[in-house]
Order: C-alpha cells, then sequence, then structure tokens
C-alpha cells in the first residue's frame, strides 16, 4: 500500500492511511458486495462501461442497491485516477453492503460503502508471456451458478482463494477449475481459451460458454472481438480436460494477466510446449488495442 494515494470513499478522497471502513461492514463480516478489477493504459481506462455493466449487474444480482447512478460512478471514477495522475495501473471499485450489524440482515445496513483504488499492478513475470505458463487442474470445483454464480463478482472470492492456494502450494501460478459436472470452467481469477484443430487441420478458438459457471470476462470478450476481426473462428464451448490436453495452443485471459500463453497443463505440454501462433497474434493484437482504445481520464 503506498499511503500518499487518494482513496475514494464514500463520496471523497482520503489518503490511503485514512482510508478505513468500518469492521461492522458486512463487506468485511459477510463478503457481502460486489466489486471491479480495471486497467488504466496511457492514463486511458480500459473498458470502462463493460465494466461499469459488470458492476451494476451484479450489484442488482445481490440486491445492492448502488449509492451511485452508474455515470456518477464513471465520473467517480475518472476522478480518482485524475487525482493520483495514474498513467497506467489498475483501479479495484468496490460496492460493500455497507455499516450494520452482526446479523445477516441486509436491511440493517442504511447505505452501501463505496471503495475506489487506483494503484499500481504487480504483474506476472516477463519469461511467462515468452516461454509460456505452467498450470495444474486443482480439485476446487468453481461454485455450482445455481448456489452462487460466477457471472456475480461478488465480494465472496473464498472459492477461488482455495484454489489459488492449491496453485500455490504446487508451485504453479493459475489453474483450471472445473465445474459441477467435470466441464472445464475458468481459471481461479481468469478465462480459458484453447486453440482447437479437427481431423481435417482446421483450426477455431474455444472457450467455455458463461453457461458452464464462469465470469464473462471483459478480456474474454475483446479476444473474441479481435478474433473476429482477425478472422480466427471462435466458439463458445463446453470442454473436458481431454480438449485441453490435445489442444494445439492455449492461453488465459483476465485483466491484469491480459493475454498469457499456457504451455504446460497437469505435467503435459500443451502443442509443442510454446506459445502457439494464434496465442501470439491475439497477445499482440489486444496490447495494441489496449494502447490505444478509450479516452485519457485527465
Ligand atoms: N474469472 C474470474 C474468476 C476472475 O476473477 C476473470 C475471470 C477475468 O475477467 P476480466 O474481466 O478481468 O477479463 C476474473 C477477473 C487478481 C484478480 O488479483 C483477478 C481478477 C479479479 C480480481 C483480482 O489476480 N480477475
Amino acid at each position: 500500500m503506498n499511503p500518499e494515494i487518494q482513496i475514494y470513499l464514500d463520496g471523497n478522497l482520503v489518503p490511503a492511511s485514512q482510508a478505513k471502513v468500518s469492521v461492522y461492514d458486512h463487506g468485511f463480516l459477510y463478503g457481502d458486495g460486489v466489486f471491479e478489477g480495471l486497467r488504466i493504459y496511457n492514463r486511458r481506462v480500459f473498458r470502462l462501461d463493460a465494466h461499469l455493466e459488470r458492476l451494476y449487474r451484479s450489484a442488482k444480482a445481490i440486491w445492492l442497491d448502488p449509492p451511485l447512478s452508474q455515470s456518477e460512478m464513471r465520473s467517480a471514477i475518472e476522478k480518482t485516477v485524475a487525482a493520483n495522475k495514474l498513467e497506467n495501473g489498475y483501479i479495484r471499485t468496490i460496492f460493500s453492503r455497507g455499516f450494520g450489524d452482526l446479523g445477516l440482515d441486509p436491511r440493517k445496513c442504511p447505505k452501501p460503502t463505496t471503495v475506489i483504488i487506483a494503484d499500481a499492478i504487480k504483474l506476472y513475470p516477463a519469461e511467462v508471456y515468452e516461454e509460456g505458463m505452467e498450470c495444474i487442474t486443482v480439485a476446487t470445483r468453481r461454485s455450482r451458478p445455481d448456489v452462487l454464480n460466477p457471472a456475480i463478482k461478488s465480494l465472496n472470492y473464498l472459492n477461488n482463494i482455495l484454489a489459488k492456494i492449491e496453485c500455490i502450494r504446487a508451485g504453479v501460478p493459475e489453474c483450471i477449475m472445473l465445474n459441477d459436472a467435470g466441464l472445464v470452467a475458468e481459471c481461479s481469477g481468469d478465462n480459458i481459451f484453447i486453440v482447437h484443430e479437427d481431423l481435417r487441420g482446421r483450426r477455431e478458438l474455444r472457450t467455455p460458454p458463461v453457461s458452464a459457471g464462469i465470469l464473462e470476462g471483459i478480456t474474454r470478450d475483446a479476444v473474441m472481438e479481435l478474433a473476429e476481426s482477425l478472422g480466427i473462428p471462435c466458439v463458445e464451448k463446453n470442454m473436458s480436460l481431454f480438449d485441453l490436453y490435445a489442444a494445439k495452443e492455449a492461453f488465459l485471459t483476465g485483466t491484469a494477466a491480459e493475454v498469457v500463453p499456457v504451455t504446460r497443463l497437469d505435467m503435459r505440454e500443451i502443442g509443442d510446449g510454446k506459445p502457439g501462433e494464434i496465442t501470439q497474434k491475439l497477445m499482440s493484437a489486444y496490447s495494441e488495442l489496449r494502447n490505444s482504445e478509450g479516452n485519457p481520464a485527465f
């Protein structure tokens, strides 16, 4: 934490050292709230509208009525980025249920807490982008959509954190999580894509559908859009681990990770064990897109 950073807290910009939320906040007590993670490139907030849409959809899904309208929230995010003169970095936005009592009842929380943090981001090491990442499939299954839908970016990330602990213990940075049916869902904090080749040598991109129980990633969406403009066929399709092991290429996508080649999974090499041609094409198309799109926040 940089104590000099100005944090947006319930309508005010306050220094990080003074940005405090109550221990009675239901975000802390119960993980009751929603959040977003965004990136700033060259003073521009990448896909701000898409992130706002998802944030407000998540809030609606948990019956949380944000104290700011979507356009007020957009201004608050831009104001926070400008106040910190952040050219490149990461933004975390949070709506929690707010201050209440020790019971679950959200009616005891009169006003949701709003937090916007704009700070530096810690990235994966450069080798991962050049040589590819190793992943494992973890035992922790992605939460069932009919119990707690992964499409809701809620403050309740324990399912993902348990998966992350398995990765850490195995000595790899990310993992594949299966859903309740044993189909590929997503990673602990990223989405997954493969390049599938059919028996006649035709290649296409495949990624699990939202119905597999995943977060509808903004980076995933941007990559699908780039694939379309590059003439690379892309389908949303349920996949088994066999499809991943037999893939020609694999990569993961996320706001923090961007596009990362996956070259080893469960001790197997994916394709020839090097970042593939389609993956590299999409990596460079994505870095071009993120540097050019949007308006500067200051
Ligand atoms: N799936 C999950 C479960 C995520 O949390 C993504 C996919 C990718 O979505 P976007 O919209 O970012 O392309 C995410 C988001 C972290 C961290 O510290 C990662 C995310 C969220 C919060 C923190 O690595 N990933």
